[in-house]
């Protein structure tokens, strides 16, 4: 089962076609220019200026914050955490007054007892679910491990909702070659709509492996 509509392929497959370098230095400068405009517990506290929304989504831990560093090529546009569950406001980073990039509070947090946990993500389902804002999700799985029932409930619910999605295999810095294809083909095994470089990326925000092709995607989407 699809969750990308016809569209959101076409602009992706034109995306890669046109990344060439001149484009991706002119594109990367746009991301630099990311910064952060407001953190937020509801909906109703959502930025005036309303633009199309990109949200970070997955499990807590996988790098979401880090991810908005990484574009941004500053290290420190957004808190990223030495122990998960940092994030826990709605974060609204917002490039060139043409978009948001919204993150989320990661799923599963550890160190909260198992009501919280349920309530974060019921509120952040929530949001995702009653913005017609959100254009756009990134879902980002820690490409050392396989995903797990929180990413296929995740991948399910965006589904119910039509929320075109992209999936990054973060931290494939810490991957040797062969454990990168076994990355990639699990991802596809329980996700069968993947497609590697059009709705599935391996990126690193460490060493910015992929940085370059996703930050193309959204500029020329968005911009
Ligand atoms: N090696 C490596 N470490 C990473 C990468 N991305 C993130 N990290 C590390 O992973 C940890 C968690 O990163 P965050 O960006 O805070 O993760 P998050 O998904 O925002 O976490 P929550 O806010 O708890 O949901 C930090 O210690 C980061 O430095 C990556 O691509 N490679
Ligand atoms: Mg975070």
């Amino acid at each position: 089962m699809a969750c990308i509509d016809r569209a959101i392929l076409n602009w992706i497959s034109f995306c890669k076609l046109s990344a060439d370098n001149k484009i991706s230095r002119a594109i990367l400068k746009s991301m630099e220019e990311i910064k952060f405009i407001k953190s937020i517990v509801s909906l109703k506290e959502r930025p005036k200026l309303q633009l199309p929304e990109i949200i970070l989504c997955g499990r807590s831990n996988v790098g979401k914050s880090s991810f908005i560093n990484s574009l941004s090529s500053k290290k420190d546009v957004a808190k990223i955490s030495s122990s998960p569950g940092k994030t826990r406001t709605i974060n609204y980073y917002m490039v060139k007054e043409k978009f948001y990039i919204v993150d989320l509070p990661g799923f599963g947090y550890a160190k909260v007892s198992k009501t919280e946990r349920e309530k974060w993500q019921k509120q952040i389902l929530n949001f995702i679910n009653n913005s017609s804002r959100i254009k756009l999700a990134f879902h980002i799985i820690d490409s050392r491990h396989k995903p797990t029932e929180l990413d296929i409930a995740l991948n399910l619910f965006l589904k119910s909702i039509d929320l075109p999605t992209i999936v990054l295999l973060n931290k494939s810095d810490k991957l040797k070659q062969s454990e990168i294809k076994k990355s990639l083909t699990d991802a596809i095994r329980v996700f069968p709509e993947l497609s590697y470089g059009d709705n599935l990326f391996l990126y690193s925000a460490v060493k910015a492996t992929g940085r370059k092709e996703v930050a193309s995607l959204i500029i020329n989407a968005f911009s």
